[in-house]
């Protein structure tokens, strides 16, 4: 009979680390999800998870060498996915050093710690389509006096893309990624980096554009359908959604797809990386447009107000992966896509709204 494998996980409260929790799990492994003390409860993504006898959470903050070394030399895991992260591109600009040290400096405690305790262990980097900045590839050239004016439908990014990051957190990613693949290049550590797309769901964070957006639709309903029960006709009382730049694209996937393409690549025969999209790219407001249309309403503007707030001191305008690599050598393709995804989203934001989940 074969061994159990053992994965830790860590940012396991995040939205991630809860679905890739769930499929490990699901697939018989063992699970050590690792949380950093917080003073309140951030165990909702886990509801599932907690529930099940081959799960349990160990306490590790990635800023902290010394809980790190202590779950990698006690456990010896099979698999470590290191999905933790400050996460928050904007946040990047405001506590860039904080987002430093755990996105980068918090990956090198992890591959030193399995280079020392636990050289077996395959590590899993969750690298960022955001290290590529503005940067994208294309098939042909098209310039005119020094312009580049490629339509978008002839821009992508993949492997071979060069990275060009514009945000304290996407430069944080490109340090952690090349990290991983020096520490597989001197080491022979198995090392693997995935490079994600944006991805979404029910359990995206809230300060991100499209659960803010989602959200927003879900609360809006709700209201609506008050003002029906008390036969009244009035938009006026309602809050706008306060957004920034309408105009960036992003490739938007579904984040339970994006687990699977992790696990796939920690099971390959050698370590690589792997760029992970839907090879679609959508503006903001386009992504405003399904939402609003998913409730009955086809103009969302009246709705919206910009907000210089929310508009980052450099953003990246662009993005859109390509994944044949993926597609040839680890068989994944997403399943879901984005009107689903939008969809999803919304029908959970309502039926939370109703207070049903
Ligand atoms: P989330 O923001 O939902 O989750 C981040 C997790 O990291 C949380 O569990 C958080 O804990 C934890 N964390 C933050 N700082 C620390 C720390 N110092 N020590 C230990 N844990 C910490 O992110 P996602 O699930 O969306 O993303 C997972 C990873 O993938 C991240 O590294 C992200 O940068 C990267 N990524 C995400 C993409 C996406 O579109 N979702 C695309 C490409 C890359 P707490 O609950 O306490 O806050
Ligand atoms: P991103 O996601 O920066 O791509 O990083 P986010 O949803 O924060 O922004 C996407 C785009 O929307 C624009 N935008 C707004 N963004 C937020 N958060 N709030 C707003 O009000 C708003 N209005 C407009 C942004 O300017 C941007 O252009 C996500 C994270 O999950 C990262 O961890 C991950 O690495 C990348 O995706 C790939």
């Amino acid at each position: 009979m074969s061994k159990i494998k053992t994965a830790i996980i860590t940012g396991v409260t995040g939205q991630d680390g809860s679905y890739l929790s769930e499929l490990l799990l699901l697939k018989g492994y063992n699970v050590i999800g690792l949380k950093r003390r917080t003073s309140t409860n951030t165990d909702e993504r886990l509801s599932s998870a907690l529930n099940h006898p081959n799960f349990s959470v160990l306490e590790a903050d990635l800023i902290d060498p010394s809980s790190i070394n202590h779950v990698i030399s006690d456990n010896k895991p099979d698999e470590f996915y290191n999905l933790a992260a400050q996460s928050h591109v904007a946040t990047s600009f405001t506590q860039p050093v904080y987002t430093f040290q755990a996105n980068a400096v918090g990956v090198l405690y992890c591959l030193e710690a399995i280079r020392k305790y636990s050289p077996n262990t395959r590590f899993y980097q969750a690298s960022s389509s955001e290290m590529f900045g503005s940067n994208f590839s294309s098939n042909r050239s098209y310039t005119y006096h020094g312009y580049n004016l490629l339509p978008e439908s002839e821009k992508y990014q993949d492997e071979s893309t060069v990275l060009s990051p514009n945000s304290p957190y996407a430069v944080s990613k490109v340090a952690a990624h090349q990290l991983v693949q020096q520490y597989r290049r001197s080491y022979d550590i198995f090392a693997c980096a995935g490079v994600l797309f944006n991805h979404e769901s029910e359990r995206r964070g809230e300060t991100f554009v499209t659960r803010k957006i989602t959200k927003y639709v879900a609360d809006l309903n709700h209201y609506r359908g008050s003002l029906r029960a008390l036969q009244q006709e009035s938009k006026e009382n309602f809050p706008q959604l306060r957004l920034g730049n309408l105009d960036a694209q992003r490739d938007w996937g579904y984040a339970p797809d994006y687990v699977q393409a992790m696990y796939l690549m920690m099971q390959q025969d050698s370590p690589d990386d792997y760029v992970i999209a839907t090879e679609k790219a959508h503006s903001i407001k386009d992504f405003l447009t399904e939402a609003f249309n998913h409730i009955g309403i086809k103009n969302w503007e009246p709705y919206v107000v910009i907000d210089p707030e929310f508009f980052r001191p450099c953003d990246v305008e662009f993005l859109c992966g390509r994944t044949k690599k993926a597609r040839d050598v680890l068989g994944w393709t997403p399943e879901t896509d984005f009107k689903t995804l939008v969809g999803k989203m919304v029908d959970y934001d309502i039926l939370k709204r109703k207070n049903k989940i």
